[in-house]
Parts: structure tokens; C-alpha cells; sequence
């Protein structure tokens, strides 16, 4: 049954009941109708309650019907109009979550009772539509419009306190929810309803508005580049402050229809899906995760208190578990401990902003030097700088302090997991959990198994993202792993293209304008040029001169830019200096400023190396980026690296700042079409034989001559081909 009903007293409780979050799949709506049906027949039913069964009111709209013929039976908002309509009134119990669609039906019902831990929200932007069941209509109407915009916009959860301060629930309850929705229903017996009926209140359209509306749009342009779901939800809410609420409804699924044509609610809806299907891994042996229990983590270390190390801590602190942070010296635990400090004070403060005392909801942290108290721990992370000698070294001591079933950690972000391992006496407890900056904020966590890593090791680091709130994606070891692996054909083609006749400033716009949240100039500045030039060093890649004296533009027989390397014997680290691609006014400024030295420097260069320049367009630019990292994930695809295309994708929209509108860089692939990519790369790569880079992945070749299947089959056919290499 899709939807049950009850009688308590003379209150008709009816319970939605689709596990696992009740989504309001067609057979949910046409449950729904019928119960509510019968309960306004019914002579002894005097009002109604509408709950979720399993702790969850609904988490909207079943996202799998959308595109097809699901979607068309028993509109939503038909049956949303029903209940406002309803003469008997109508509560709703909201438990869990109240997320779009669930929230749409929350809205019409006349009153609203929400658990203290509950979470109401409109997130369809999250998923490339808006609110397209009256959400867009009633939500101004009941809040008002600012705080409406600022609410669909963002599609961000609101934990029920401050749902209750913005006035979308009416009473917040800590306990009992459907038994006070009932107490509350039966008090509203008899009262006039229709106050409750937001359909028919009034919204205020003024200048001010206007104003209002048109500066949320600039800002939304500004900053979901080329995203077409926040400009639809801002124009929906338009239609609510112009037309009656009838015509904003037709509106609103006018501009649902439009954005499903533009491709980016599909792009979406895949990327949604793929984080979730991340967390079911398969290791190449066959082990699965559902064959595999996490072990629990009780408590936890963090070795290292860098800008990593703080927010791991922070991390982990945050899902209640206790944590002892270590240090080398006293100097440097002084100073993590009050970075360390000053971070759980802010989650603190959220915490009391959501109703909750912090005490109980944040592991405690202890701060030591001393290796001896990590002998019980259940779970150590490394964090120190990124060299190999050290890590061994504090590995070769945690395999001789650390309890036998102690899993062993490491956070390096490109190393040999399987070198570190060796040095332990427990190779099968060892995993490489690779977090990225700042830890407590950026939801990746790439879990790099080694070729010893235990199953019960990796579902325990796969269980531990999840805790921490993250999305945690398999990855196998090889140097840089995934993401870090396929930025460095990416970075190439920006440099040789700035080495060819453009400015930074023109291919950072150009991958702004695709939708990446920051070019990669303005990354490689952010991230500190130097970090790779000493790398490149300790390779012996930098510093070797060609005869005349000027940097070789040929390392091991291929094309080579030592543009970066140039600019860092400058000097120019990027922002922490102040100067790097761009110019800022300060060390540690962020506002990226072309500079006229830069421009200035590469003119020269060109004309040093007789290089003609030449102008690229935007398309072009995006093409030669995109190819080159496109091209390294099917690579990695062919190495076993990665286990299918979605987690590439998982790992490039939550880590990298890929546009999420396009799905990711592999699902961007199978829109374009791999024929045709295939042929921009081979191109490329006939005219520049020097640049391995661009020579066309096998696996790409082989997706193209089995006919390039649709992205989601491409999981069977890299398994096969896999085989086969
Ligand atoms: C909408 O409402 C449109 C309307 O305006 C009207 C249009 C006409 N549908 O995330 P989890 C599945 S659009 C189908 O792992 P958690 C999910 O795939 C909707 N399936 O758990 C997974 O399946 P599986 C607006 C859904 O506890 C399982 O449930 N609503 C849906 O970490 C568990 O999910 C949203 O955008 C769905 N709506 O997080 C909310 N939701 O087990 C989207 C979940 O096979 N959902 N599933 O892998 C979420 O944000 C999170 O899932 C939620 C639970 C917070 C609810």
C-alpha cells in the first residue's frame, strides 16, 4: 500500500508509505487521492493528518519518473489543490525530510507541525528543474518573497527551527510529532480555513520587488554560470508577484517543460544518482559493498594540523567522534590547536543556531605530541606534508604504537599508497583517504585502495566518508589518482594555449563561461604555482636548459611548457605572493587582476621561441581543455583506476568545480559524442605527435568502434574491454 489510513478519535490519519523517503512516485499520488477521498466522505472524520511512514514525510517527486509516461498521471499540484481545498483541515506531520514535492504538499495543507530534527526544503534547482507543484506560488506567498527566492535559489535544506523562524512550519515539536499534529488538527476544528489557503493570499507587488527579482537574477548569472534551473526559479517567483496564482501554476510548469528540453535537468538527475551509486563499490577481486561490514570508528586521530589536518579534525569532530589531533612540536600544536579551536566555534554557533547545544552533538578533541595515546585508537589519518620519506617514517611508528586492528590512514594526495604500506606490519589496514581543501567544507573524499588493502578496510573508509557527510568514490593507486591525474592534461592544453597567442584572463573566461567555477589560471594561483614546481624539481623536470641557454620546451621527447617554471623563479607563487598569473593588491589577496607583466612576459617568450601567435576561439579553448581531461579519464577507465565512468564524474563535480549542469566530464563526453571527440583528438594528435597527452585513449577508441554506447552502459562494456587489454 502506497498510502494507509487510520482513525485517531475523529482525526483521519493518512501515511505515506514508499521506502526508503516516500518519494511521490504515481502510485503514491493515486494512493493519496483515494485516502484523502475517503477521508473527506467520511462523516467521522473531522480532520486530517498527513504524515511519512519510516521517520521521513517525503523527499518529493520520484526523480526516476521524470521522462516518462509516470509523470503524467495524477498531477502533483492537482492533488495539492484538493487538500487546500479541503473543507476539513488538513495538518501536516512532517518528520525527516519535507523536500520538494513533499514540501509542495506540506504547503498545501493548512497547518504544519515539524519535528525538531527535521529538514524542510525546495532543492529541485539542485536537480536542473524548479518547483513545479505549486512550490514557486505558495512558498512567496507564506514567506514572503525575499526569503522565498533566497530558499529556491540555494535549494538548500532548512532544519526545522529556522523553518519555523521563516514561518514555513508553525510549530516545532521534540518529540511525538504525529500525536501533536493530531492535538493540533482537533483544535482547529471549526475554524475558518480559509487564511490557511495560501492560493488565495495576497503578494505584495511594488517597485521594490521588481528591484529585488531583477538583482536576484544578476546575481544568479554571475553565479551559476550558464546554469538555466536558478533563473527559472527566479522567473516562477516573478510570475507569483505579477499573476494570480492559477496563472503562475501554468507558468511554472511552462518553464519546467522548457528546462527538461535543454538537456540540464538530465545531466542533473545523472549526477545525483551517480553520487549515490558511488557509495556501492565493487573492488576488482568482485567484493562488494553490500558483502562487507564497516568496522565501527569510535574514535579517531589526525596526524598533522596544516590547513589539511585542521579541517579532517574539524571533520570528524562534527559527526561526534572524539579525535586526538597531533603535532610534531609545541609550536605547531599551539598554533593547530587554535586554528582547530576557532573552527569548531563556528559549527558550535551553527549548532545553536539550529536549536541544538553544541555539547554532545561535537566529538571532543585532545591535543597531543605524544605517539603513546594513539595505542587504542580505531582509526588514524595522516595528514602531513606530501613526503614520502616522512610518511613512511610516521607510518613505520603507527604500525608499532597502533593497536593490531587499527586502520592506518593516509591523506596524501598522489603518493604510492602501496609504498607507504610496505613499511607497516598491517598492509591490509592500510588505505589512502585523500580530503580536499578546506576539509570540513568540500564534500569529495577519493578512498585510494592499495593493491593490499583489506575489503573490511575500504567499506570502513567508504562507511566513514558517509559519516562525515561526504561523498566517498573508489579509486585505485596509481601516481595523482583520478582527479589530480586528469587535471594535468588539462593544465597543459591551458598553458600551451597561452604559450600559442592567448592571455590567461582569455581561457579562464572561456572555462568560466563553460560553467567551471574558476579557470584554471585563477585555480593554479588559488592552489600556489610553486606546489608543482618543487615537485617537477625533485622529477628533475624543471631547470634543464636548452643549448642557448633558454628553458628546453621538449622534456623526455615531448612538448613541455616551462612557463610555470619561469614565473616561479620569479618569484610568482600566485596569490600567496601577490603575484602569479594575475596580480592581486596584497600577498593572500583574491582579486585576480590581469597583469600587464604577465601579457608583456608571454609576448616575449613567443617571440624568443618564433612562436606565431594565434587567437582561439571560446569553443576552442573549452574543446582543447575539456578533450585533454576528458581523454585522461578514459584512461583511467582502461587502467582500472576508476571502476566506471559516473565515479570520474562524482569526483569532478564534488571536487573540481565542473559545472554540475553538464553532468561531469565523462557524461559531457557522451553529449558530445565520442565519434566526434575521438576525431578532434585524433586530429590534434596527427598534427602534434609531441604531445602524448591528446593521443586518442584506447578506451575511447574501442567505445567508438563498439558503436559508442550511452553513457550508462558504458559501466559492462569497460568492464569487458578491461578484460581484453
Ligand atoms: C520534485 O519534488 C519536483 C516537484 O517540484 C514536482 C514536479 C512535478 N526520488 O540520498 P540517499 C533515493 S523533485 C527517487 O542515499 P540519504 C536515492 O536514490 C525531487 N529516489 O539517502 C537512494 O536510492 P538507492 C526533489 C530518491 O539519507 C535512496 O532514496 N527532492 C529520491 O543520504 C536513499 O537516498 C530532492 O531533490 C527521490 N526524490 O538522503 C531530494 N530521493 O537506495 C533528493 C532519494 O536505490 N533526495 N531517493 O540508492 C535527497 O536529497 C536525499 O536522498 C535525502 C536522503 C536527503 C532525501
Amino acid at each position: 500500500m502506497a498510502a494507509s489510513r487510520r482513525l485517531v478519535q475523529s482525526v483521519a490519519v493518512i501515511t505515506i508509505n514508499h521506502p526508503p523517503v516516500n518519494a511521490l512516485s504515481s502510485s503514491v499520488r493515486h494512493a493519496l487521492v483515494e485516502e484523502f477521498g475517503e477521508a473527506t466522505k467520511d462523516p467521522k472524520v473531522e480532520a486530517i493528518v498527513l504524515s511519512g511512514s519510516n521517520g521521513n514525510f517525503s523527499a518529493g517527486a520520484d526523480i526516476r519518473e521524470f521522462g516518462t509516461s509516470a509523470v503524467k498521471t495524477v498531477s502533483l499540484e492537482d492533488l495539492n489543490s484538493t487538500i487546500e481545498a479541503s473543507k476539513k483541515p488538513v495538518v501536516a506531520a512532517i518528520e525527516g525530510v519535507a523536500l520538494g514535492g513533499g514540501l509542495e504538499l506540506a504547503l498545501a495543507c493548512h497547518y504544519r507541525v515539524a519535528n525538531i530534527k527535521s529538514r524542510v526544503g525546495l532543492p529541485e534547482v539542485l536537480i536542473g528543474i524548479l518547483p513545479a507543484a505549486g512550490g514557486t506560488q505558495r512558498l512567496p506567498r507564506l514567506i514572503g518573497v525575499p526569503a522565498a527566492v533566497d530558499v529556491i535559489v540555494r535549494g538548500r535544506h532548512i532544519p526545522a527551527t529556522e523553518a519555523l523562524k521563516l514561518g514555513i512550519v508553525d510549530e516545532v515539536v521534540q518529540d511525538n510529532t504525529i500525536d501533536k499534529a493530531v492535538q493540533l488538527a482537533r483544535k482547529t476544528i471549526g475554524r475558518p480555513l480559509d487564511k490557511r489557503r495560501l492560493s488565495i493570499h495576497p503578494i505584495a507587488n511594488n517597485l521594490y520587488m521588481q528591484d529585488l527579482l531583477d538583482s536576484a537574477e544578476a546575481k544568479a548569472k554571475k553565479q551559476f554560470r550558464g546554469a538555466k534551473a536558478p533563473l527559472a526559479c527566479i522567473e516562477a517567483v516573478r510570475a507569483a508577484v505579477h499573476l494570480p496564482f492559477h496563472k503562475g501554476v501554468e507558468k511554472e510548469r511552462q518553464l519546467f517543460l522548457s528546462l527538461w528540453a535543454t538537456g540540464q535537468p538530465q545531466a542533473q538527475q545523472y549526477a545525483f544518482f551517480s553520487e549515490r551509486e558511488a557509495g556501492k563499490w565493487t573492488h576488482p577481486s568482485g567484493g562488494r559493498w553490500e558483502t562487507v561490514e564497516p568496522q565501527r570508528v569510535r574514535t579517531a586521530a589526525v596526524i598533522g594540523l596544516g590547513t589539511m589536518g585542521r579541517g579532517i579534525v574539524t571533520s570528524l569532530s562534527k559527526a561526534n567522534i572524539p579525535v586526538i589531533a597531533m603535532e610534531q612540536d609545541a609550536k605547531q600544536l599551539e598554533i593547530g590547536k587554535k586554528a582547530v579551536n576557532s573552527l569548531l566555534e563556528r559549527e558550535a554557533e551553527k549548532l545553536k543556531q539550529q536549536g541544538f547545544a553544541p555539547e554532545g552533538k561535537l566529538g571532543t578533541v585532545h591535543f597531543t605530541l605524544n605517539f603513546g595515546e594513539l595505542k587504542e585508537v580505531d582509526l588514524i589519518i595522516e595528514a602531513v606534508y606530501e613526503n614520502m620519506e616522512l610518511k613512511k617514517e610516521i607510518f613505520r611508528k603507527l604500525s608499532s604504537v597502533c593497536k593490531a586492528d587499527a586502520f592506518l590512514c593516509t591523506n596524501t594526495s598522489g603518493l604510492n599508497i602501496d609504498e607507504i604500506a610496505s613499511v607497516t606490519n598491517r598492509p591490509r589496514q592500510v588505505i589512502g583517504t585523500h580530503f580536499f581543501s578546506p576539509a570540513n567544507i568540500m564534500r569529495l573524499l577519493e578512498v585510494v585502495r592499495g593493491q593490499h588493502t583489506s575489503l573490511a578496510t575500504i567499506a570502513t573508509s567508504m562507511h566513514l566518508g558517509k559519516v562525515l557527510g561526504k561523498v566517498a568514490v573508489l579509486v585505485g593507486n596509481c601516481p595523482l589518482f583520478v582527479g589530480n591525474r586528469m587535471l594535468g592534461p588539462y593544465l597543459e592544453q591551458a598553458n600551451f594555449l597561452i604559450e600559442e597567442g592567448c592571455y590567461p584572463e582569455e581561457v579562464d573566461q572561456a572555462m568560466e563561461e563553460f560553467g567551471f567555477a574558476m579557470g584554471p589560471f585563477r585555480m593554479m594561483d588559488l592552489a600556489g604555482l610553486d606546489v608543482g614546481w618543487r615537485s617537477r624539481m625533485e622529477k628533475g623536470l624543471t631547470g634543464s636548459k636548452a643549448p642557448e641557454g633558454l628553458p628546453a620546451r621538449q622534456r623526455q621527447g615531448s612538448r613541455y611548457s616551462p612557463l610555470a617554471d619561469i614565473l616561479c623563479e620569479s618569484g610568482r607563487f600566485g596569490q600567496k605572493t601577490g603575484k602569479g598569473w594575475y596580480q592581486y593588491d596584497k600577498p593572500g589577496g583574491r582579486n585576480a587582476v590581469p597583469d600587464p607583466w604577465v601579457n608583456d612576459f608571454l609576448r616575449k617568450f613567443r617571440n624568443t621561441y618564433q612562436i606565431q601567435q594565434r587567437s582561439s576561439s571560446p569553443e576552442q579553448i573549452v574543446e582543447r581543455c575539456v578533450y585533454a581531461l576528458a581523454n585522461e579519464g578514459f584512461r583511467i577507465l582502461e587502467d582500472g583506476i576508476a571502476s566506471c565512468p559516473e565515479d570520474i564524474d562524482v569526483i569532478y563535480n564534488n571536487g573540481y568545480g565542473w559545472p554540475k549542469h553538464r553532468g561531469g566530464p565523462m557524461y559531457y563526453a557522451s553529449t558530445v559524442g565520442l565519434p566526434k571527440m575521438l576525431e578532434v583528438l585524433e586530429n590534434y594528435s596527427n598534427a602534434n605527435p609531441d604531445v602524448p597527452s591528446m593521443k586518442p585513449a584506447f578506451m575511447l577508441k574501442k567505445l567508438v568502434a563498439v558503436g559508442g554506447p550511452p553513457i550508462k552502459e558504458w559501466r559492462t562494456q569497460v568492464g569487458k574491454l578491461a578484460n581484453k587489454l
